[in-house]
């Protein structure tokens, strides 16, 4: 069998170098920001940390009552790898400190890890994100307001009769989207998850938040997604026009933690917000990877003819 010449093999060994730089570049070209909390010291709380990228503030302070300490822990969900570090939210109830973000005009997704380290996700327990217009803004006392109803997602436990995140409640699901702090079940919509939040589990979650050309009025949620985009898991539509015209902070928010007993502490990492699902979701390993490894090996064989 005939030699592939040098300069052919160097030809295609490029081309696949290229192209894979290429593809990476074009990945990342969508990411809006993200924060894997690893340059941070465990031990510290995380207001001031500077990290990651895309973001045009340092993290903000939490409200009363709550404590944001960078903890070291490794999560994992989803084909998502946290790291050496993640952040513990613990206190009875408030926002956990916001970052601020040029403003955002475009539907964009957002992906996050999340577990209850410790305790035991009852009661009203809940822990989500809002993707706001201010620091501390969770529209409260929305909807009702045009232009002021904050969409979040997150966990969320209920006592309630006929509220979605009660697990007694047919059909519910612990991972929930809603409306500023309304009580659900009108302002909720949930995941359907048998065996509720298991303590020390990671989760990941990816929301999407969708613009209407004006406001962003309605989001759509998956839990550990991995591949290609499938169907949203949960969706949460407004009234139209309801929903905040522009996006400038996230945050993370808990309720109702218990805070003597069994104390509940949350822990979330590898915060990303990125316009396309490709910035926050992991590629199956079929679809990329393989036909690398694929045409690699052939590459490698014919050297060795
Ligand atoms: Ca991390
Ligand atoms: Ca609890």
């Amino acid at each position: 069998m005939n030699p592939i010449p040098i300069s052919a093999r160097k030809f295609t060994a490029a081309a696949i170098v290229f192209s894979v730089v290429l593809s990476f570049h074009e990945a990342e070209a969508s990411i809006i920001a993200m924060d894997d909390f690893d340059s941070y010291t465990a031990g510290n709380a995380l207001v001031g940390g500077n990290g990651g990228s895309g973001f045009n503030a340092a993290w903000g302070s939490p409200g009363a009552n709550v404590t944001t300490t960078v903890v070291a822990g490794t999560m994992s969900a989803a084909g998502i790898n946290g790291g050496v570090n993640a952040v513990q939210v613990a206190g009875s109830g408030n926002i956990s400190g916001a970052r601020a973000l040029d403003p955002i005009t475009a539907t964009f997704y957002v992906g996050a890890l999340v577990r209850l380290n410790a305790g035991v996700w009852d009661g009203s327990n809940t822990f989500s994100f809002y993707a706001s217009n201010g620091a501390a803004n969770t529209g409260i006392n929305s909807p009702g307001a045009a232009n002021n109803t904050v969409l979040t997602f997150g966990m969320r436990n209920s006592t309630a009769a006929n509220d979605p995140s009660n697990p007694l409640t047919a059909g519910s699901g612990p991972f929930m989207l809603r409306a500023g702090t309304g009580a659900p079940p009108s302002t909720a919509s949930v995941i359907p998850f048998a065996g509720g939040i298991a303590t020390g589990s990671d989760y990941y979650l990816v929301a999407r938040y969708n613009y209407s050309g004006t406001n962003f009025d309605s989001i759509d949620m998956w839990l550990n997604p991995m591949g290609a985009q499938g169907a949203p898991q949960a969706s949460l539509s407004l009234t139209a026009g309801f929903g905040l015209t522009s996006i400038t902070n996230i945050f993370g928010r808990a309720a109702v933690l218990q805070t003597t007993g069994a104390i509940d502490q949350v822990w979330f990492d590898q915060l990303k917000l990125g316009t396309e699902w490709t910035d926050v979701v992991v590629p199956e390993p079929s679809t990329g990877l393989l036909g690398l490894f694929a045409c690699g090996f052939a590459l490698l064989r014919r050297r060795r003819a």
